[in-house]
């Protein structure tokens, strides 16, 4: 078997995170975790339609990401895997629940689904179901960031757009296009990769010529990391960096998590292609895990603490499904209502 391309642990010592953005990332994981494993349970009871694709195992990345920014006023773009980013950027769980059930109160009005979440008031710019669809809406949203602050000098124009994709996106065009015009115009822009090491039934290695994505950023002149995406401090630290490069005017970061997703590509894949050891070993990394051990054993949370987390955020969740079973379809009369701007 080949080796795994795992980073040696990364350990702040002593700890780079107060009690409060500790239990914050906490919350974070843990909601993501919870739940998509409460869509996994409706999707089997039949109350989601289409695709869904799951982040179990990626959590690092979303929390460690977004929770570096300012919520509401910087920018995220996702995949089709978008359930968890929403969450991180706060978009509230009933909302994004309502959605998966087609329901007139989701963040998309029913109309978007599990690829489609989208929710302006919290500047998510949307999941999108065509690999490497979000690179250059988030580039152009990057742009207009930056032209708002030096043409039209308006000084508070210094947001941030994180832009989420995954490996088999790294090998589209758009993905080199965008790269290209995020380094040389300096865009405040945090291009995050989520390697998983798959893309559907393909492994990266067999569909690249350079597996190590984080070194495509230097042809560019630009900064290219590879993170842990197992460890949210890790995640959490390089994104704050990223973000304050990419504030103060200094331009685009290309972040390549490492990372790995514990169910198969989406709820219908029977996932039958990754090697079981491979499963394990990553598995054994749980990111949700390891922060929990490393608040313990630094004394920034106690065992109370978590587990009163746990519970609230799942009495959320078991809300959200109610509110999402209570609330009203869409009138079929307006299915088309929404398409244009003009509608809102
Ligand atoms: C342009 C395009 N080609 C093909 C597909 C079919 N497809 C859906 S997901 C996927 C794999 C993408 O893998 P990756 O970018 O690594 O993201 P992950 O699913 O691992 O999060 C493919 C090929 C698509 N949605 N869009
Ligand atoms: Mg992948």
């Amino acid at each position: 078997m080949v080796a795994e391309r795992i980073l040696p642990t990364f350990q702040p010592q002593p700890a780079q995170i107060s009690h409060e953005e500790g239990l914050i990332l906490y919350e974070d994981m843990i909601l993501g975790r919870l739940f998509e494993d409460k869509c996994a349970e409706m999707y089997y009871r039949g109350k989601m339609f289409g695709f869904v694709h799951l982040y179990n195992g990626q959590e690092a990345v979303s929390s460690g990401v977004i929770k570096a920014m300012r919520q509401n006023e910087d920018y995220v773009a996702s995949t089709y895997r978008d359930h968890v980013h929403a969450l991180s950027a706060g978009v509230p769980a009933k909302e994004v629940m309502a959605e998966l059930f087609g329901k007139e109160t989701g963040c998309s009005k029913g109309r978007g689904g599990s690829m489609h979440l989208f929710s302006a008031e919290h500047n998510l710019l949307g999941g999108y179901a065509f690999v490497a669809e979000g690179i250059p809406v988030a580039t152009g949203v990057a742009f207009q960031s930056k032209y708002r602050r030096e043409v039209l000098k308006n000084p508070n124009a210094d947001q941030v757009t994180a832009c989420f994709f995954g490996d088999g996106a790294t090998n589209n065009g758009q993905f080199f296009e965008c790269l290209n015009m995020a380094a040389l115009w300096k865009l405040p822009i945090l291009f995050v990769v989520e390697n998983n090491k798959w893309a559907i039934g393909m492994a990266h290695d067999r569909a690249t010529s350079q597996p190590e994505i984080y070194k495509k950023a230097s042809v560019f002149g630009m900064e290219g990391v590879e993170v842990d995406g197992m460890d949210v401090l890790a995640m959490y630290s390089t994104a704050q960096e990223a973000v304050a490069r990419a504030r103060a005017g200094e331009g685009p970061t290309l972040i390549e998590a490492l990372t790995y997703r514990f169910r198969g590509h989406s709820l219908a894949d029977p996932d039958e292609l990754r090697p079981p050891e491979e499963k394990e070993t990553w598995m054994a990394r749980d990111p949700i895990k390891k922060l929990e051990a490393y608040l313990l054993e630094q004394d920034l949370a106690t065992k109370q603490e978590l587990s009163d987390i746990e519970a609230k955020v799942q009495k959320e969740i078991d809300e959200a499904v109610e509110y999402a079973e209570s609330s009203p379809e869409p009138d079929p009369e307006a299915l088309r209502r929404y398409i244009f701007a003009e509608d809102e």
